[in-house]
């Protein structure tokens, strides 16, 4: 038949069941879940974000939740980080004070975060989504996108299908729901996911890019905040179709590469990759002196506290990176940067900073530094992060005795632990002490 490769027909997002004509349901299951789109099948950018992600997380591991409003947060800053959607009809939001919550929604159960386990679940999830594509760009803990362009032959799906059984899957293996966002591009992907929430399965082709933005607001846009919005506001631009019948020298002139930006992305122009995790990113940490620093030694010290710095952060991301960048700035604002490739990614203080040092040590010359800093890139999360060096004896001594500190750590706070490295070394000339390292 004819009609079923026709994507205005369209398949059933609960049984994947193709659709022969416009029926409101499933004709072999009844479900009213139906995808259709005159692009349906040609559409290879995918942006998928969970469904108040802490919430369904405490929900699924509580079943007595599920009917009750749930508010995660709470901790030093006393405000909501997420609220399920029960919670939410009352008025509760994300960034709201507690109180002002509890107001809005006084029986509802309010819950600690417990970032181990969003991070743990969150990494699921995102190894569902690289058996689809290795193509997988993270955003945050609960939301990344996919490019499956390209992927029709390896699954003989093509990506709206593979989508909706992926959404099927996390449902059914992990007990969450994710909302889809399709399109031909990242930007309308990511507005496409958040369209009908939760559970939602979005898309916007190409055709409809310019009708569909024509009436949204420009804070739509990505890196429009608010700070941009009011310059927007003065000028009286409110809408994305405002910007559409704007020229790019005059938008250029007034907004700079902003306007450059205003200029594309309201007419759907958006030809950003989608950039798989480490080729861009990066976890350092600088500091600057009081006093400008040429010795060796207190440099030495100061990089040891940054390195570990460096190293909590990236334990506790679970995340590891390969490169291993040095910063300096000299009296005269000179900015240099050095770095190292390992072979194998790392998240061990002891091995980023003798990376560190190694690098340190050529550009010790009677420079007097105003800064130093040190960084972590190419990062990964596949868990090959520091094999135990068969080689090197030492090396691997040293990783066992850093896990033991970090567990020390853990126990009596960072504070406990101090390594000869840096004992009493720092306070004197580093801006942050030592003990601010969170
Ligand atoms: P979001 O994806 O923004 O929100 P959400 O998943 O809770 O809900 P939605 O269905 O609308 O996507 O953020 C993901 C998680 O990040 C969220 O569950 C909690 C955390 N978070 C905060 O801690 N503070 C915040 O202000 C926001 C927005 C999120
Ligand atoms: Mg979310
Ligand atoms: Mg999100």
């Amino acid at each position: 038949m004819a009609s079923l490769n026709n994507p205005q027909f369209g398949f059933c997002r609960d049984c994947l069941a193709n659709q022969a004509h416009e029926a409101k349901r499933c004709q072999s299951c009844g479900s009213p879940r139906l995808l259709r789109h005159p692009e349906l099948y040609r559409l290879g950018i995918a942006h998928v974000d969970c469904d108040a992600f802490y919430a369904s997380v405490e929900k699924r591991d509580n079943p007595e939740l599920r009917n009750k409003p749930v508010i995660i947060g709470g901790g030093k800053r006393g405000v909501v980080s997420t609220a399920c959607y029960i919670a939410r009809i009352h008025g509760v939001k994300s960034a709201m004070p507690m109180f002002k919550a509890l107001e809005a929604c006084p029986h509802a159960i309010v819950i600690k975060p417990d970032m181990e386990k969003y991070v743990r679940v969150g990494r699921e999830i995102r190894q569902m989504m690289r058996d689809l594509t290795p193509l997988v760009e993270p955003l945050s803990i609960d939301e990344a996108f996919l490019d499956l362009s390209g992927t029709e032959r390896l699954h003989h799906d093509p990506p709206a299908r593979v989508m909706a059984q992926f959404s099927n899957r996390v449902e059914r293996e992990l007990g969450l729901s994710v909302s889809v966002g399709l399109s031909y591009c990242k930007f309308l992907a990511k507005i496409a996911s958040d369209f009908e929430k939760p559970r939602g399965f979005s898309i916007i082709g190409e055709e409809e890019a310019l009708t569909f933005l024509r009436d949204k607001p420009v804070t739509m846009i990505w890196g429009v905040g608010k700070a941009f919005d009011a310059t927007l506001e003065r000028d009286g631009i409110r809408t994305i179709g405002q910007l559409q019948t704007m020229e790019l020298g005059p938008l250029m002139r007034s907004y700079g590469t902003m306007g450059q930006r205003l200029y594309r992305l309201s007419r759907g122009m958006d030809t950003r990759r989608v950039e798989p995790e480490g080729e861009s990113k990066s976890v350092s940490a600088e500091t600057t002196f009081n006093e400008d620093i040429s010795s060796m030694e207190e440099l030495v010290a100061i990089l040891r506290a940054l390195s570990e710095k460096v190293s909590r952060r990236l334990k506790a991301a679970d995340i590891a990176g390969r490169t291993i960048v040095l910063k300096l700035k000299s009296r005269d604002f000179k900015l240099k940067t050095r770095n190292r490739q390992l072979a194998d990614p790392t998240q061990l203080a002891d091995r980023i900073f003798r990376t560190g040092v190694s690098l340190l040590e050529k550009e010790i010359d009677g420079t007097r530094y105003r800064l130093i800093g040190i960084g972590v890139s190419d990062l990964t999360d596949d868990g090959r992060a520091d094999p135990l060096d068969l080689v090197d004896v030492q090396a691997t001594k040293r990783a066992v005795a850093e896990t033991a500190i970090d567990k020390l750590r853990g126990k009596f706070g960072n504070q406990a632990v101090e390594t000869g490295y840096t004992f009493g070394k720092i306070k004197s000339r580093a801006k942050e002490a030592p003990d601010e390292i969170d």
